[in-house]
This record gives C-alpha cells, sequence and structure tokens, in this order.
C-alpha cells in the first residue's frame, strides 16, 4: 500500500484532449503513442482519466497476435526479440516489443540495458519498443501492459511481443494477457528441466532452444531431444497441438522461418477452434475481475478514517497490543459500516 500515493502528479507535460491522442493513435503517430502509454501507467487521477477516454474511443484490430517472450534472465530473450523483429519487419510487419518488468521501479538498469540491446528495433519506423514500468502497480503486473497492447494495436502494430524479465510473477501473468507463449531455453539445460517450474512449462506454446550455434549447436541438439521426450509429459490447453522444439540463434539469425511458421499454425489452430477470441474475452474478464478488486481497495483505502484505522492497527499489532486475526475482527466492521452507507 505505502507505494501507492494518489496524489502524485508528474507536472512535466501538458495534456491534450482525446481527440489529439485518437487520432494520432490512429495515424500510427509513434510519438502519440508513447504519450498514451505515459497516460495509462501515470498515477495521476486527471492522467488515468484521459487514458481510460482514450482506450474507450479507440478502434483495436482483432487481427493482430500478441506473442510472449519468457525465460530465464540471460538466455537471450531481449537479443532474440531483436533479431526476429527486425525478420518480422522484412517480412512486412509492424511489431510492437513490450516488456513487463515488475522490478523496473527499482531497478532501471536491467530495463536500459534491454532498450540500448534492440538498438535496431527501437529506431525502426515500422517497429515500436517500450519497457512498461508496471512495479508496484496494484491489480497484477501484467494490468497495465494489457492496456499499452491494446493502444499499440490500435496505432497499427500488428505483432504484439511481450519480455518477461523472466522471474517471478511475470513468467506467469504473461499468459494473461498473449495469445501464445513462447519459452527460451539454453542448450545444456536439458538436464535440469525438472528446475523450471511446471506452470512456466504448461504456459509454454513453443519451446525455443537458442544460442544454438558455434560450440554450442551440437548442444542444443540433444538439449532438444531431451525437452522433446520431457514436454510428452505435460497435457496443453488447445486439443490437436503438440509444442514444438526449435532450435534457434539470434546472432546467426537462423530458426526464425520455423517459429514463425509454428505461431501462424498455432493461430490457425485457435482461430478455427474459436479459442482465440474466447481466450481474448475471458483475458478481458479476468482484467476486469483484477482492476475491479484494485479499484475497490483504492477507493476504500483512499478514505481517509480507513487509513488511520489502519496504521492504528499495524501499530497495534508492532507493539502487540492486538493480534493479526482480531485487527482484521476490527476492519471487517468499519468495512462493513462503509459499505452500508
Ligand atoms: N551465442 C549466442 N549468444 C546469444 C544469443 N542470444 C543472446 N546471446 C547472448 O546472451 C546474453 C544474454 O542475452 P539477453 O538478450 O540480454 O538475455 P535476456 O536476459 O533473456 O533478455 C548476451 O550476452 C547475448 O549476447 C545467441 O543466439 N547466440
Ligand atoms: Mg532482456
Amino acid at each position: 500500500m505505502q507505494s501507492i500515493n494518489p496524489n502524485y502528479e508528474n507536472k512535466s507535460k501538458t495534456v491534450r484532449d482525446v481527440a489529439y491522442y485518437v487520432e494520432g493513435l490512429h495515424a500510427g503517430n509513434r510519438f502519440i503513442l508513447s504519450e498514451c502509454i505515459t497516460l495509462v501507467e501515470s498515477r495521476s487521477p486527471s492522467k488515468r482519466k484521459i487514458a481510460k477516454e482514450i482506450l474507450e474511443k479507440i478502434k483495436t484490430p482483432t487481427s493482430t497476435i500478441r506473442i510472449g517472450i519468457t525465460g530465464t534472465p540471460g538466455v537471450g530473450k531481449s537479443t532474440f526479440i531483436e533479431a526476429f523483429g527486425m525478420y518480422l519487419i522484412q517480412q512486412g510487419h509492424r511489431p510492437s516489443v513490450l516488456a513487463i518488468d515488475p522490478s523496473s521501479q527499482s531497478n532501471m538498469g536491467s530495463i536500459l540495458g534491454d532498450k540500448t540491446r534492440m538498438q535496431f528495433l527501437s529506431t525502426n519506423e515500422n517497429a515500436y519498443v517500450r519497457p512498461t514500468a508496471t512495479g508496484n502497480i496494484l491489480g497484477g503486473t501484467a494490468a497495465y501492459t494489457k492496456e499499452a497492447i491494446q493502444l499499440c494495436e490500435a496505432a497499427g502494430f500488428d505483432i504484439i511481443i511481450v519480455e518477461t524479465v523472466g522471474v517471478g510473477q511475470s513468467e506467469t501473468e504473461v499468459d494473461f494477457i498473449t495469445d501464445i507463449n513462447l519459452l527460451l531455453l539454453q542448450p545444456g539445460a536439458g538436464d535440469d528441466i525438472q528446475g523450471i517450474k511446471r506452470g512456466i512449462m504448461e504456459n509454454a506454446d513453443i519451446f525455443v532452444i537458442n544460442k544454438a550455434d558455434g560450440p554450442q549447436l551440437q548442444l542444443a541438439k540433444q538439449t532438444k531431444i531431451s525437452y522433446q521426450t520431457a514436454i510428452q509429459l505435460f497435457h496443453h490447453d488447445t486439443d490437436g497441438w503438440s509444442c514444438p522444439v526449435i532450435l534457434a540463434s539470434s546472432t546467426e539469425k537462423m530458426g526464425f522461418d520455423i517459429i514463425w511458421k509454428a505461431i501462424e499454425d498455432y493461430k490457425q489452430l485457435i482461430l478455427k477452434s474459436g479459442n482465440f477470441y474466447t481466450n481474448r474475452t475471458e483475458q478481458e474478464v479476468r482484467w476486469f475481475s483484477m482492476r475491479s478488486s484494485a479499484l475497490l481497495q483504492q477507493l476504500v483505502f483512499n478514505q481517509s478514517d480507513v487509513k488511520q484505522f489502519f496504521e492504528h492497527f499495524a501499530d497495534a499489532i508492532r507493539h502487540e497490543k492486538i493480534s493479526g486475526s482480531s485487527a482484521l475482527t476490527e476492519m471487517e466492521l468499519i468495512f462493513k459500516k462503509i459499505i452500508q452507507n
């Protein structure tokens, strides 16, 4: 709770009217897209209000594909996205890259590192690269990234790539905002398949053994076989899909055709079964539910007496004057009084 300051206002930029943003987005203006994402991420209520109006007014095409890229730090996600993104541009696409980084507010270093690494993509006029600062946001780390995705799509980007930092919540949360997930793996890591969290394996639709180049190529081939064997034990939600394990190298730009074909095959499969749309609407429901809880929490805790009571009880617990559960009972009475009013 401490990190949320509803009175925080970023005074550095003037805010224009909604039409300016909506028209700019529909014209594919990347500068205005950036401004809109900043509004979405803003803690200022007035800016959030404009963001909400923009989101209500924009047209978001459904012909897009949202791809999640997961994998432990150092596996090569950013390098892969840079090279694969350039490949997609060559195929006539307009990719957009968003990064979910729950630690971004406390650790700007990792984000800036990624940004410089995607130097070709971030300066290409057919691409858009944006690290989203989702740290400490109430209602899930992916909550605002989802809105950023919609803004990118309204601006004409047809492939949205979401990179996670590869640790903690970001790994599983990405599944709530994407259509398909790629899990990047290192050559040789096949021995510790056990070490990869089951949830992360199960969320993956395509496995990519990255860095399959130079002296590691042989090892990568063995790793591929290990994973092919291991994933037979996992059940995939999509009927008729068996997760491919693909060798790739970002430095040698190898494996991209096969990966892109696998993505397209998967999309066709879920379009045919209807899962593509039901998945997106279920994500919308989940988002709504998450944001509703967050909103409720914010509204209640912004009442000054609630905050005072909360701090009073927290202090009492600290001084061992009351137990946590007794304090909770007291808070429940306070909440009930608010609801009845
Ligand atoms: N040999 C080789 N090295 C790679 C490849 N992709 C990434 N790397 C290296 O792996 C390191 C981590 O890459 P990075 O993209 O930052 O990983 P991330 O933390 O998953 O985003 C960097 O030193 C890259 O140069 C690849 O395809 N082949
Ligand atoms: Mg990275």
